[in-house]
């Protein structure tokens, strides 16, 4: 199984998760978004998703696009560890909340998007970060008020079995994945809103738990994340 990805894309986040979830073993097959104009434009990649988008995943022959499509084909190739809880109510909030980030929250800070914003509406680089900032705090709030007010929550979004946190502990974990990295580290165009942090295009704001509590600063990246990136890094990207 071959996954076409870029350390730093969220769409791609999404299905190395999945996997990782699923202890599925994948090849990560690194493709540079920025270098040379972008390798996801190369023709031998068009062959392989005429969307020229990450990620694609490749399987017995197959190529599946689209993060939520490929993580779906791959709970229902691999039905143990059940990324969906079983019962109806419960799996349509969890899509509800994929799908606010996957198709309200991401689309509208793509690399691609940005660039149009930048190069053919010739928005200056702070009206294009304000409009980053703007649509990723309104998504995210919306998707906190949802976590929050949803009766499915524990200690994460969603309550598993043996889990009780109270909801407001958990909708704060989620702000706390909004604020994971540092502002001020030189701004370039992401499609992550994490890199958009890194790059000082989404601002942190002092986060506050639903006690008062000052929400400790999380971690900068996952061991997985780390991982994936010392192979996409360091595994040589095509020219
Ligand atoms: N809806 C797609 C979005 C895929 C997508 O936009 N991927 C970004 C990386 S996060 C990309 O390839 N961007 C390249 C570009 O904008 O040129 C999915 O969920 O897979």
């Amino acid at each position: 199984m071959k996954l076409y990805s870029y350390f730093r894309s969220s769409a791609t986040f999404r299905v190395r998760i999945a996997l990782n979830l699923k202890g599925v073993p994948y090849e990560v097959v690194p493709l540079h978004l920025l270098k040379g104009g972008g390798e996801q434009f190369s023709e031998a990649y068009i062959q392989t998703n005429p969307a020229s988008l990450i990620p694609a995943l490749e399987d017995d022959g197959q190529v599946l696009t689209q993060s939520l499509a490929i993580i779906e084909y791959l709970d229902e190739r691999y039905p143990e560890a059940p990324l969906l809880p079983a019962d109806p109510a419960s799996r349509a909030y969890v899509r509800a909340i994929a799908l606010a980030i996957a198709c309200d929250i991401h689309p509208l800070n793509n690399l691609r998007v940005l660039r149009y914003l930048v190069r053919d509406l010739k928005l200056p680089d702070e009206k294009k970060d304000a409009w980053v900032r703007h649509w990723i705090e309104l998504g995210l709030g919306q998707v906190e008020r949802l976590v929050a007010s949803s009766g499915h929550s524990g200690r994460y979004a969603v309550r598993r079995p043996g889990d009780d946190r109270r909801s407001g502990d958990r909708a704060a974990d989620l702000q706390r994945q909004a604020l994971r990295l540092r502002p001020g580290q030189g701004s370039h165009l992401e499609c992550d809103h994490r890199s958009l942090h890194a790059s000082g295009c989404v601002r942190p704001r002092p986060a506050v738990g639903s006690a008062g509590r000052r929400i400790v600063k999380p971690r900068r990246s996952t061991a997985d994340e780390n991982a994936a990136r010392g192979r996409a890094v360091g595994a040589g990207r095509p020219a």
